[in-house]
């Protein structure tokens, strides 16, 4: 039985309006990306029945230019009795020589799954009379998790990485780490596991511990490197996608060190990763809330999907990250647009506000220490997200800890350490959608964070500079329209 909220979640102003996110309930990963025929495809971890995980159903969307969504039927949902019976956890989405393909994990145990579609718009889905296609893990192995398929065809077969994980043995002493596992299959149905593609060691002394158990893997050639991105987690303070950027040969990947996907941590989770069909590598990710189960609950909503992010590998051997240029289609309306303009004490944003927003800045330090966006802020100052970009440290910090006056949503402090030589102009593009702001600078750096204004008035918003004057090059403001359109 399928239970909605009394109310409509998108009337809450808290519910994001141009971030994908199901009609109610729950969402969580991003499941079975896949451009078919000219239309993107959206699947999603949902609970359908509550605001809270629970037993995972494939959410289903569909979008013709990859930012406005039209809302489809449930793709799969548990079998009673079948391998999913718990649940039909996260998963990808292959073209089989014409034929769509779900490769999904069933829970109570873990196992790989297969269902496949006849229909062009993908909107039923059968599953395989033989599930699941590889019943538990490989021998010999004792893992805290085996899920999470991600295929790809690769020398006139199929492979998969699978996320898993070892925990620590005190008695053998050996050490918790994460992992994945390399398997092989000339026809998705009958699977070789052949080695760990990936382990690592989890060490919480290391700057950036990766955690003993590694979920939803993605695997996946960017312009001449090869890319793992894992969700990582297990016995760290909070989970975080990690990033390796690596050669691949003879199934060994050499992954270099490991990067922060997104300095919001757990709140830009579990992301998956496809091509399109112009060859494009597409990522979204999980939002996380940023407040209690209690208000989860009593929202009748919670988890978002991040925009659509572009992928690519940058002259400085960085991951790139920007959104895809289809978001802005998402603009609706041009607010505000400055050039060559000193930025000092003066609020340059003075007179706008909003809580669906687009912010592109391009400034340059000038003699100013730091660089303040102040967005979300009440008039009488008491509820106020801040975001600092301090110039000689080159770091971005984003305040979300005055954010709100509800205690049920505390608020974090999150940072991004740029690295930029002194003196470089800072890039910036703030995503401000309600309850959620998802920051992109320089085109590789990523920061996603939560808020929840309590305040009819929280949407004013200030733009400074402290300790001199900066440069701004450009700075424009749009007011962004809805993602739900109803002729996709
Ligand atoms: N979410 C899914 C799992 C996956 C986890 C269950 C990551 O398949 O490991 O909802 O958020």
């Amino acid at each position: 039985m399928t239970l909605q909220p009394s109310h409509d979640p998108f009337a809450d102003p808290l519910h994001p309006i141009y971030h994908f996110a199901p009609p109610a309930n729950w969402l969580n990963d991003p499941n079975g990306l896949i451009h078919w025929q000219g239309k993107y495809h959206l699947f999603y971890q949902h609970n359908p029945a509550e605001a809270v995980w629970g037993p995972m159903h494939w959410g289903h969307a569909v979008s013709p230019d990859l930012v406005h969504w039209q809302h489809l039927p449930i793709a799969l949902s548990p079998t009673p009795d079948g391998p999913d019976k718990d649940g039909a956890w996260s998963g990808c989405a292959v073209d089989d020589g014409g034929t769509p393909t779900l490769v999904y994990t069933g829970v109570f145990p873990e196992s790989v799954n297969l269902a496949t579609s006849a229909d062009p718009d993908l909107r039923t889905w059968t599953k395989f009379e033989g599930n699941p296609v590889i019943a538990r893990p490989p021998e010999g192995l004792t893992l805290s998790g085996f899920r999470d398929p991600c295929v790809w065809r690769e020398g006139g077969e199929w492979r998969m990485v699978i996320g898993a994980g070892e925990r620590d043995n005190p008695e053998a002493n050996t050490p918790g780490k994460g992992m994945v596992l390399l398997y092989r299959s000339p026809d998705l149905r009958t699977w070789e596991y052949l080695h760990p593609l990936c382990e690592r060691v989890f060490n919480p002394a290391e700057t950036l511990p990766t955690g003993m158990m590694w979920e939803c893997p993605s695997f996946f050639p960017l312009d001449g490197k090869w890319v793992l991105l894992v969700a990582a987690h297990l016995n760290l303070p909070v989970s975080l996608t990690v990033g390796f950027l690596g050669e691949y040969r003879d199934g060994k990947f050499t992954p270099g060190a490991p990067f922060k996907v997104d300095y919001g941590d757990r709140l830009f989770y579990a992301p998956q990763t496809f091509l399109d069909a112009s060859g494009r590598r597409l990522m979204f990710g999980w939002l996380y809330e940023g407040r209690t189960v209690r208000a989860h609950r009593a929202a009748g909503w919670a988890g978002v999907m991040s925009l659509p992010r572009l992928l690519s590998l940058r002259p400085d051997g960085r991951m790139g990250c920007e959104p895809a240029p289809e978001t802005a289609a998402l603009r609706s309306r041009l607010l505000l647009e400055l050039q060559d303009t000193d930025l000092g004490e003066e609020n340059l944003l003075e007179g706008i506000a909003g809580t669906a927003l687009e912010i592109e800045l391009e400034v340059e330090p000038g003699s100013a220490a730091a660089l303040h966006l102040q967005i979300c802020t009440a008039s009488d100052g008491s509820e106020q997200t801040r975001l600092a970009y301090h110039f000689t440290e080159s770091r971005l910090v984003i305040d979300t800890t005055h954010a709100s006056l509800d205690p049920e949503a505390a608020g974090a402090l999150k940072e991004a350490p740029l690295g930029k030589p002194a003196g470089e102009p800072l890039h910036l593009r703030a995503f401000l959608d309600r309850s959620v702001l998802e920051v992109f600078a320089d085109g590789w750096a990523c920061l996603t964070t939560r808020l929840y204004p309590t305040k009819p008035t929280s949407t004013g918003l200030n733009l400074f500079a402290r300790g001199g004057k900066a440069k701004v090059h450009s700075l424009k403001v749009w007011e962004m329209g809805s993602a739900f359109n109803p002729e996709a």
